[in-house]
């Protein structure tokens, strides 16, 4: 059966907000189109329909929808498998803990483009006392936020893990994850829909972002 609406997704090739929503739409198996755009160079087309200027945007048959949270929850409603529960309060509940998701990706980004010491360390303690904070939250049973089975709220964290993963890597930036947080990360790198849900150069493009903040964190290298 052929898909209701043709989903065009615009994008910057680094941004944790886009990313949830491909996340969404590869583990739909949705199709969609991805546009890139310069985040330095916004086309007028752009500015037209993003009130923020921010991304994403979803054109839904060509109607703008912004906001990372709102258009999950659009996809969610209208492409199955259903990822939100059916249960207003644990809905609730996971909504409220995608907003605190936004809020963890605000502090990584601080942490990221931090010029000097100081506001490295607050940014990283913040994200780390955060982070924190979510491993008394998380189900008991693995791996993901709930337990075995993958939701909407998963989407969001995934970015996060994804981009502290690449900082381990490169920087030795380690912000000592429990067990049961690494085995959440673990478990969404690992799946197909997130580790499509970047550029092929991700880590290229991310590490070039990074050489482009001069932040404080390039010392750390
Ligand atoms: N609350 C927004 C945040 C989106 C956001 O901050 N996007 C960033 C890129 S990751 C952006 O477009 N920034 C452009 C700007 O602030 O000028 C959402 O969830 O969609």
């Amino acid at each position: 059966m052929p898909q209701p609406h043709k989903l065009e997704l615009v994008s910057f090739k680094i941004c944790p907000f886009v990313q949830r929503s491909v996340i969404a739409l590869n583990y739909k198996g949705v199709a969609y189109t991805l546009t890139h755009l310069n985040p330095s160079e916004q086309p007028d087309w752009f500015k037209a329909i993003s009130p923020l200027g921010k991304v994403p945007v979803l054109l839904v048959d060509g109607t703008p929808l912004f906001e990372s949270a709102v258009i999950l929850e659009y996809l969610d409603e209208v492409y199955p498998p259903q990822l939100h529960p059916a249960d207003p309060l644990e809905k609730a509940q996971q909504r409220a803990w995608i907003e605190f998701g936004s809020e963890l990706n605000m502090r990584q980004y601080r942490m990221l483009t931090a010029k000097d010491e100081t506001a490295f360390t607050e940014a990283r303690d913040s994200l780390k006392q955060g982070v924190q904070r979510l491993d008394g939250i998380l189900a008991a049973e693995t791996p993901f936020f709930t337990g075995k089975d993958f939701k909407l709220v998963d989407t969001v964290y995934a970015p996060l893990f994804m981009r502290l993963a690449l900082l381990k890597k490169n920087f030795g930036l380690d912000l000592e994850l429990s067990t049961r947080m690494q085995a959440w990360s673990d478990a969404l790198l690992a799946l197909d829909a997130v580790k499509t849900s970047v550029v092929e150069d991700f880590e290229a493009v991310f590490m070039n972002f990074l050489k482009m903040q001069g932040g404080y964190l390039l010392t750390l290298a």
